[in-house]
């Protein structure tokens, strides 16, 4: 099966409450292949780039001052169906409606403060992945693990 990348956002709460080994943890136990990793502190310009579709709801000047409040980790996860299969991890955004299992079900009591960011389509990866990430700074190279991950008969 094809494998697609998706871009993780570790939010400024998930640093601040020491929680990146953890969400990092998750994605490697699972079997996703990190292509890409930057930290940052987000900036206006970006966050309105990167949050554009909630630039107009009401909840979106909570949300800019959260996000440009301290750094965040910025990464590319690569699996098949990594899009969906990281949502899943992640939760339902409402972390009171997040299972257990979750991350955000295990770590989170907000919707605002919700933990980790990812991509919710394809497009929305593409643009993401493009909007933090210049092309060399995502890695191509196999992983010698990988064939015990995935059945390619
Ligand atoms: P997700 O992060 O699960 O993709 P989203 O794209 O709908 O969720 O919203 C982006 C972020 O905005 C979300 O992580 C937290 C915040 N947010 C969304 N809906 C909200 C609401 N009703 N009240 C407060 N914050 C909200
Ligand atoms: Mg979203």
């Amino acid at each position: 099966m094809a494998s697609e990348r998706t871009f993780i956002m570790i939010k400024p709460d998930g640093v601040q409450r020491g929680l990146v080994g953890e969400i990092v943890s998750r994605f490697e136990r699972r079997g996703l292949k990190l292509v890409a990793m930057r930290m940052l502190t987000i900036d206006e310009a970006l966050a309105r780039r990167h949050y554009a579709a909630h630039v107009d709801k009401g909840f979106f000047p909570a949300l800019l001052a959260y996000i440009t409040s301290s750094p965040v980790v910025a990464m590319v996860w690569e699996a098949p169906s990594a899009i969906s299969l990281a949502r899943q991890m992640l939760g339902s955004t409402d972390a009171t409606q997040a299972p257990g299992g979750t991350l955000r079900g295990d770590f989170c009591l907000d919707i605002g403060f919700n933990l980790v960011h990812g991509s919710d389509s394809s497009p929305a990866a593409q643009r993401e992945i493009e909007l933090f990430f210049d092309p060399d700074l995502l890695m191509n190279y196999d992983k010698d693990l990988d064939r015990w991950l995935c059945d390619s008969d």
